[in-house]
Parts: structure tokens; sequence; C-alpha cells
């Protein structure tokens, strides 16, 4: 089993979509243990951007994923990280395929819907950027085993 964090955008938000995205995840068998929503700041925008910082693009992303309310989740499953990044799709809209989340909702790298974490690292310093331990909630459904028995 593996956790990942994905973050539906301030755009993502504004265009009706957050019931979409968790939808895809809970429909590929995945299990949401945590949920927020919440209004990013300056500061915790930049923990999480600090590896873009000096890009030149970091300015302009700050400001968009501060620009409005954005989803926060923390998703499992086996293989969480790499299954729910091929979901999501090439950061670069225009280029991401049809049947990915950014390739069906999305056109450009500016306003790119999602973000979602790239590997277990990333992953681990995300959902405790967003969620105390006490916010992830540890529980199986009762569909768990018809999709991942063990
Ligand atoms: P990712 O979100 O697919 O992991 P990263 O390369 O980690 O992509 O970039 C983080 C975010 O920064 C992207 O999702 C996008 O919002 C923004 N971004 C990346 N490259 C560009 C760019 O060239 N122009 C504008 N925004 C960009
Ligand atoms: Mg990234």
């Amino acid at each position: 089993m593996e956790r990942t964090l994905i973050i539906v955008k301030p755009d993502g938000v504004q265009r009706g979509l957050v019931g979409e995205v968790l939808r895809r995840f809970e429909t590929r068998g995945l299990r949401v243990a945590a949920l927020r929503l919440i209004r990013i700041d300056r500061d915790l925008a930049a923990r999480h951007y600090a590896v873009h910082q000096g890009k030149p693009f970091y300015h302009g992303l700050v400001a968009y994923i501060t620009s409005g309310p954005v989803a926060v989740a923390a998703i499992e499953g086996p293989d969480a990280i790499q299954v729910v990044r091929r979901m999501v799709g090439a950061t670069r809209s225009n280029e991401a395929a049809p049947g990915t989340i950014r390739g069906d909702y999305a056109l450009t790298v500016g306003r790119n819907i999602i973000h979602a974490s790239d590997a277990p690292e990333t992953a681990a310093f995300e959902v405790d950027l967003y969620f105390a331990p006490s916010d992830l909630h540890a529980y199986e459904r009762a569909t768990d085993p018809w999709v991942f028995p063990n």
C-alpha cells in the first residue's frame, strides 16, 4: 500500500471539478484517507513548491496556487503514487493524453487542474505538509478485498 497527495488546484475548484476528480480516483479503487478544502497561503506555497524556487514560472505558480480554495486529499492503494500520476497526465496539459485528468479537462501548463506527488519521498513530505497524523483515517471499505486482495 502507498499513500499520495493530490490537490485540486484553484481552477479545478472554480470549474466545479472536485467531485469529478475524486470520482475518478474512487472508481479506480483508490481510497480517500483524508480530505480538506483550504486556502493555501504564500508560506505554505513556498514550502510545497520549494524545489521550483528560482525557475521562471515560480512566481506565477505561487500566485496561481494561492488564488482560491483548493481541495486536498490523501489517497491510498497499491502503487498509488504512480497510478495517480498516470491518471493525472503530463504536466503540459496540451500534451496530456486523452483519458487523463489533464488530458480531459485542461489545455495549458499554467492552469493544469491538479497536483499529485511524484515519488515516495515527496508523497510523504506533502502528506505531512497538509495533514496531521490524526487527519489520516485508517479504515477498510467492504469493497477493498474486491479491488486489492491480499
Ligand atoms: P507536475 O505538477 O506535473 O508535477 P512540475 O514540473 O512539478 O509538474 O511543476 C509544478 C507545477 O508548476 C505544474 O503543475 C504547473 O502548475 C507549474 N508549471 C510547471 N512548468 C511550468 C511552465 O513552464 N509554465 C507555467 N507553469 C508551470
Ligand atoms: Mg511536480
